[in-house]
Parts: C-alpha cells; sequence; structure tokens
C-alpha cells in the first residue's frame, strides 16, 4: 500500500514538474498567456508533504499539506530563471521558496528546502509577496509583506503590514534588514525597491495603508528615500500612480514586479482593485514613470492589461491577478509572472518593444462615460476611413 501510494503521488510530481507548457489561443497583440500554471501546490516536492517513512507513516499520509503557490518574485542569474514563490500551507501560514528554471514557461523545480528567514520579531504571524530587486549596490534584495497582529485593539483579527527587507548574493543566505519605516503611514503592504539610487538615495515605491485591510487616506503608490537600507526610514512619501475614481484602482492599487527601465521611461506592472457585488476584483494594469523623476507619471494606459480569464477566475479569493515579479532580458524578451485568484502562478511573454507600444500609445482613460464614447468614436471614425481607402 505504502509503496503504491507513493510511486502514483512521485509519478504525479514528475509528470507535472517535467510537463511542457506552450502559448494558449489567446490572442492581444500584446502579450501570450500559456496553457499550463508555472506553479502550483502540484509542483511542491512530495519530500515537503508526505513522511517517507513506511514505518512512522504507514498509509503514505500527507502530513503537512500546501494548499497553493501563487504570488512570485522574479529574477534571471546566470541565464537561468528564479522565482521565489509565496508557498502557503493548509495552516495558512505563507513562506518563500525558491524555483529554478531554464526556459522560464516550464519546467520549474523548487529547491530541496523553502527560505528560512531570521527570526526577528515574535509578533511577525506571517510572511508573503516577494519582490526581487538587483539593485546597482551589488546586492539582490528581497521586500515583502510583514505580518503581525495588531495587539492595540481587542479584536481577534487585528493585523499590521510592514514591509520587511532581505538581502542576498545568491538566493542562498538572506540577511535579514530591519523593517522599512514610513513616518506617516501606519502600515504599509506592496512595497519594491527601484534598482538605482536616486539622489544617492535608496528609493522605494510604497502603498500607504490606514489600515490591514483598507488604504482610506492611502492616494496610491507612493515613492520615498532613504538614506540607510539596513535601517530603512522614509519620512515623506509622493504619490506616483493614483487611484482614481471609477476605475480599475477605486478601491486599491500597488506596485507590482521592479519597474523595467527603457529608454522612454520606467515601466511599472501594478495591480489595481475594484470593489463589487462579488467582492474585491484585482487586476493587473500598467504606467510609465520618468526616467529624470521616477514619481512622475508620463503614461498610464487606460484599464486592465491582464484581467482573470476563464479558470484563471476562481480559487481561495477568486477574480484576482496579481503580480509581484517580471523579468526582462537582454535580448528584450519580458516574462510576466502573475497569480489567479491567490492559487497558483502563470506566466505572460512579450517583449521590451511591445511593453513600450503598449504604454506610450494605448489612450488614457478619460474617466467619464460620454468621454470614452467619444474617444471610440474617434477611434472608429479613423478605422473606418483608413480602411475605405484600402
Ligand atoms: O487577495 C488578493 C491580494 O490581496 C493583497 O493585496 P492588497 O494589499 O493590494 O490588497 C495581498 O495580500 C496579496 O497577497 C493578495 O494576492
Amino acid at each position: 500500500m505504502f509503496e503504491q501510494n507513493k510511486k502514483a503521488v512521485m509519478d504525479k510530481y514528475e509528470a507535472v514538474v517535467t510537463r511542457k507548457n506552450k502559448k494558449s489561443e489567446f490572442y492581444n497583440g500584446i502579450y501570450d498567456r500559456y496553457e499550463y500554471p508555472v506553479l502550483t501546490r502540484d509542483h511542491i516536492p512530495p519530500f515537503w508533504k508526505y513522511d517517507m517513512n513506511p514505518e512512522t507513516n504507514p498509509y503514505f499520509m500527507e502530513r503537512l499539506g500546501v494548499n497553493a503557490v501563487f504570488n512570485s518574485g522574479a529574477i534571471e542569474l546566470n541565464g537561468k530563471f528564479y522565482l521565489v514563490a509565496r508557498v502557503e500551507g493548509n495552516d495558512r501560514k505563507s513562506f518563500f521558496a525558491v524555483a529554478e528554471s531554464d526556459n522560464g514557461i516550464d519546467g520549474f523545480r523548487f529547491w530541496d528546502y523553502p527560505i528560512l528567514l531570521d527570526d526577528v520579531c515574535p509578533e511577525e504571524t506571517n510572511v508573503y509577496d516577494m519582490r526581487l530587486t538587483k539593485h546597482e549596490d551589488g546586492y539582490i534584495y528581497g521586500v515583502f509583506c510583514s505580518e503581525s497582529k495588531d495587539t492595540s485593539v481587542n479584536d481577534l483579527s487585528a493585523a499590521v503590514a510592514a514591509a520587511g527587507i532581505v538581502r542576498t548574493k545568491d538566493l542562498k543566505t538572506w540577511e535579514r534588514l530591519d523593517n522599512l519605516k514610513t513616518l506617516n503611514s501606519p502600515q504599509q503592504r506592496n512595497v519594491v525597491l527601484h534598482p538605482e539610487f536616486v539622489n544617492g538615495k535608496y528609493a522605494f515605491y510604497t502603498r500607504p495603508m490606514d489600515d490591514f485591510i483598507e488604504t482610506g487616506s492611502g492616494g496610491g503608490v507612493g515613492f520615498g528615500l532613504c538614506d540607510d537600507i539596513e535601517h530603512a526610514v522614509i519620512d515623506e512619501e509622493i504619490m506616483t500612480s493614483r487611484r482614481k475614481y471609477h476605475t480599475i484602482t477605486e478601491a486599491k492599487n500597488g506596485a507590482g514586479a521592479t519597474p523595467i527601465k527603457t529608454d522612454k521611461g520606467w515601466i511599472h506592472i501594478a495591480h489595481g482593485v475594484r470593489n463589487t457585488a462579488a467582492g474585491l476584483r484585482y487586476v493587473i494594469y500598467v504606467f510609465a514613470t520618468s526616467l529624470e523623476d521616477p514619481t512622475k507619471v508620463i503614461a498610464e494606459p487606460s484599464g486592465f492589461f491582464i484581467a482573470p480569464l476563464a479558470e484563471e477566475r476562481v480559487g481561495d479569493v477568486s477574480n484576482v491577478v496579481f503580480t509581484n515579479g517580471a523579468i526582462a532580458r537582454d535580448n528584450g524578451e519580458v516574462y510576466i509572472y502573475y497569480a489567479s485568484s491567490d492559487t497558483r502562478l502563470h506566466v505572460a511573454t512579450t517583449t521590451i518593444d511591445k511593453l513600450i507600444d503598449y504604454t506610450f500609445n494605448t489612450p488614457t482613460d478619460p474617466l467619464r462615460s460620454v468621454k470614452c464614447v467619444e474617444q471610440r468614436c474617434d477611434f472608429i471614425k479613423k478605422n473606418i476611413e483608413f480602411m475605405k481607402k484600402g
């Protein structure tokens, strides 16, 4: 019984991690989607979940289950693709684990052990959503959400979100630094480190929040500078991409992947949230900031870039797509890792040229229906005139 069950589990695991991925039939000319997710809970090595000893586990029973694998930081190192995924145990606690692939679209395998962070704070209960930044100071930084129980109020569920910071050179040894302090924002999630110094300082994209879920007075994606990365403190946050009424970012937004530097500006792949009768809907959108002034938004295409589609729509937290990692290669290829419904991780591929075209040539949101119709009529008119000529 033990051997038979073990073989079935091992065979299923090998089939999933060696399954070839291919582009799906989805088309919008901007990016390609793929048939299979790149990481799921089925990609977790069986020896993370099953006791492999028949004496202590005669039924070959799962002892430490894994519920989901999703929001992942991403980085290319020595020609290989690495994801630092959010892995959530059946116990609801998330942690980080490195998965490696040769081509970025399939064959991701987790390293033998997940990342064991330094235990710096007894109140820290959960960690998730690491953004990886190859900084010009020579380190790879990981910035993530460090969640602690809020003991200042009489509410069992109350929590506080802060930005934890670690650094590494090889994804193997991680040095934990102080959590980021933002003097004007009580909570932070979706914080991303900018890859270059700005005015000689470390620069972060922030997401000021009044409480754990609601951003409240937090106006959108912020930006702040700090002198000392080991004890990072931001005393002023300037708004970059703002939340706007009746748009995809009305309820909240947040920085996603580390911004991609292009000749035209920094391209940001972020998320926007709106409220609906069915709950929050998370989509991915794009904006660009100036190379001279990374706080200045110079392009913001209208609407979403990626929205949950087909089976992506359903999961533990349905109607969500979320990104915290993308890889822009020297050859111009771009791999965007996005999770669906807090359950599994997908890849979308495009190129720098296409991203630039999308970012700078997609019309902006005119913010009112009547203006949107005018915008569309102008667009249709130009097309009809052009098609008549042809
Ligand atoms: O459940 C959807 C997402 O919710 C959070 O994002 P935000 O802070 O913008 O609400 C994060 O917890 C994220 O991990 C999660 O995918």
